[in-house]
């Protein structure tokens, strides 16, 4: 027998999966936010946390609780938007789960089962923010972080990062595929696939790292080609969005978003991160690479597109902002699937005209406070001669 206090839990989930969501009175001219986030730990359905029957759960508790929902894929399929969300559980373990939406702002919906993806990699502990890719080789891949522990080492808390990754036509049927080598590079994550092939290879991001937390040496987002995405090498890594002192990528940076193709280059939505005596904070902006060698940073607006605002600094991991999916629809509207403080997931809109207006004629950040100031004492003269004063 189904206990009633399902029916109760449910009715809750599908009310706020249904919520209309309407943009808020934020204003940069850029890209709009919205008053609610578009997935929460309270839209996960019922059925994944209790036992829903009266005679094994009387007391109707939660045995397999989730913690949070946050850093999401995203594509565009047959005019649907898809998030394949970060969910993380009670226990820790973070998994993928496939919800979909008619207008990619609000009504998503997980699917009715979480993705379980083969287990080939015996000794991979955690998975978690997958990029999806659809490739110009016809399949849609999803390249996520593979975590192990490091038993190398006398530490408990020492893992290692990979990247996994798996491809599929349908988001239904995943086939995992060998884990990316980076030769010289012994940590790897937010690794991105390139939509297209690069000189007749697959082209990857990633992110070299000396450790599971530092980046040490990695000097910023890399890029590296492969010959077989089935067992995907890559031996040399070339930078292109560097970190850079005393800046919103100081400490760290990474791909997330799959780049977007425009008429003046690829542009990126990636994350920095820099340090400060509250921690690390986390921030998103934005960069545009080179049509021809996408390796090749051709623009880099000073500053973030997106940073944690009001709410969104609060969480598990507060004063974050991180992205790892954007769509762009058959509109040119895009929307920016991001994550706030590792619990929750937003959505901002822009387009990609608009986009690209930002990434190209936003000044780049001159580096020195007394540079900055003279910037903007160039642009309020400006503004003050139009005004008459
Ligand atoms: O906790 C903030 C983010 O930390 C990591 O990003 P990075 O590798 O750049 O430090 C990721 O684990 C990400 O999931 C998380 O949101």
């Amino acid at each position: 027998m189904i206990h009633e206090k399902y029916y109760e839990l449910q009715k809750k989930v599908d009310e706020l999966t249904s919520r209309k969501n309407k943009k808020s009175d934020f204003y940069n001219g850029i890209y709009d936010r919205y008053e609610n986030p578009v997935l929460t730990r309270e839209m996960i359905p019922v059925t994944w946390m209790y036992d829903i029957s009266k005679d094994t759960n009387p007391f109707f508790m939660e045995r397999l609780g989730v913690n949070a929902t946050f850093n999401s894929g995203a594509i565009y399929l047959n005019g649907k938007y898809y998030l394949v969300a970060r969910v993380e559980g009670n226990d820790r373990k973070s998994f993928f789960a496939v919800a979909e939406s008619d207008n990619g702002v609000d009504g998503f919906k997980f699917w009715d089962y979480p993705i379980l993806l083969p287990d080939t990699c015996k000794d991979e502990t955690n998975v978690y923010d997958m990029r999806l890719t659809k490739h110009e080789d016809g399949y849609i891949y999803g390249v996520f972080c593979s975590e192990s522990k490091d038993t190398t080492v006398n530490d408990l808390s020492a893992a290692t990062a990979a990247a996994g990754i798996v491809r599929t036509k349908d988001l239904k049927n995943w086939e995992r595929l060998d884990n990316l080598q980076t030769l010289r590079s012994p940590q790897q994550r937010n690794v991105v696939l390139h939509p297209e092939f690069v000189n007749g290879k697959y082209a990857f991001y990633t992110r070299p790292m000396d450790d599971f937390i530092e980046t040490g040496s990695g000097g910023g987002v890399g890029f590296g080609l492969c010959d077989d995405i089935t067992h995907a090498v890559i031996d040399e890594e070339k930078m292109t969005s560097l970190r850079k002192y005393h800046t919103i990528t100081e400490a760290k940076n990474g791909a997330g978003a799959v780049p977007i193709k425009t008429e003046k280059g690829w542009i990126h939505i990636a994350h920095g991160v820099r340090n400060t005596a509250a921690g690390l904070r986390y921030v998103i902006y934005a960069f545009a690479t080179d049509l021809k060698d996408p390796s090749k940073v051709i623009a880099e607006p000073s500053g973030m597109l997106i940073g944690p605002r009001g709410g969104e600094r609060v969480g598990d991991v507060s004063n974050v902002v991180f992205t790892n999916g954007a769509i762009v629809n058959d509109k040119n509207e895009v929307f920016i699937y991001y994550a706030s403080s590792d619990t929750r997931l937003h959505v901002a809109t822009t387009t990609i005209e608009k986009l690209t207006d930002y990434v190209f004629n936003t000044p780049a950040d001159p580096g020195r406070s007394v540079e900055c100031v003279a910037q903007r004492c160039e642009l309020i003269k400006k503004n003050l001669e139009l005004l008459g004063k």
